[in-house]
């Protein structure tokens, strides 16, 4: 039996969002993960008091965690310390997800069943049939979509949302991406996660979700993260790359696969 399904859940000031995302997840984890499943809050000294509230839940549940970190020092350093924690005490599976109720819970089952069923990296895909963006107004849904395009066509890749930061691993998928060289935040690290799984070879699928945009907080987004995206893409695509262990696929594929 493969180990645990680990959810990592980034926080900065998300005191109205913890303990509601954290129980929403560990419902549909508890349907979704025979193996078993571990909720991991990584939280960077959110000033509003969400570690405390983390810390009070694990309290109470053998299957939460937390994670502190001292400042807020972005998403992607704060993912990377999650999968390290994660693998180094047996994950079968990882997964990302914000914590905002921008991503919806339930479809972790989806994701989970996706990789079960023989993906290595499973995504949430809000530009596939099926999936889409509610709330979001013309800016922002151009700027996202037509994120996702620009790096799908330098990177010369046919994954549609390339964005997106709702995700499942399989273990063998993070171990083999050397994910502890990835320097980039936010979108970017999103993407640079994704390429580095296509270009190892492994089956990458999208699993259509309706993102909603956060009903309670506020968004960390910045233009500064939206720009560091923009220059990325071209440094991945034509800048030196690690090395990626080609690993074989598995024996019976039986989801698409994208390259
Ligand atoms: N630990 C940590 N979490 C962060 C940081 N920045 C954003 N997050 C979390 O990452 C998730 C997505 O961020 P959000 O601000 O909602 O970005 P948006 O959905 O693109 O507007 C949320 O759960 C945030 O609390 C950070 O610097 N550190
Ligand atoms: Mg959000």
């Amino acid at each position: 039996m493969s180990g645990k399904a680990w959810l990592i859940l980034p926080t900065y000031n998300e005191a109205e969002n913890i303990e509601a995302i954290v129980r929403a997840a560990g419902a549909v984890l508890a349907d979704a993960a025979p193996e078993g499943f571990c909720v991991l809050v990584v939280d960077d000294g959110s000033p509003d008091g969400t570690g405390e509230i983390a810390d009070r839940l694990a309290g109470e549940n053998d299957w939460v965690q937390v994670l502190h970190r001292q400042e807020k020092s972005g998403i992607g350093p704060a993912y990377l310390a999650g999968f390290r924690h994660a693998l180094k005490n047996g994950a079968g599976y990882v997964m990302e997800m914000d914590s905002d109720f921008s991503h919806d819970p339930a479809d972790l089952a989806r994701l989970l069943a996706a990789v079960h069923a023989g993906a290595d990296l499973a995504l949430g895909s809000r530009y596939v049939p099926g999936g889409g963006v509610t709330d979001w107004g013309l800016l922002r849904r151009f700027i996202s979509e037509g994120g996702s395009t620009y790096a799908r066509i330098v990177l010369g890749l046919h994954v549609r949302d390339l964005t997106g930061g709702f995700k499942c691993f399989r273990r063998e998928t993070l171990e083999a991406i050397h994910f502890d060289s990835v320097r980039s935040q936010g979108y970017a690290f999103q993407v640079e996660l994704t390429y580095r799984a296509v270009r190892a070879g492994f089956a990458v699928v999208e699993v259509p979700i309706v993102f909603r945009d956060r009903q309670v907080g506020q968004s960390k987004m910045s233009w500064r993260i939206a720009a560091e995206a923009m220059w990325l893409v071209p440094r991945l695509r034509y800048g030196r790359q690690p090395p990626v262990r080609n690993v074989a696929p598995p024996a019976e594929q039986k989801v698409p696969t994208l390259r």
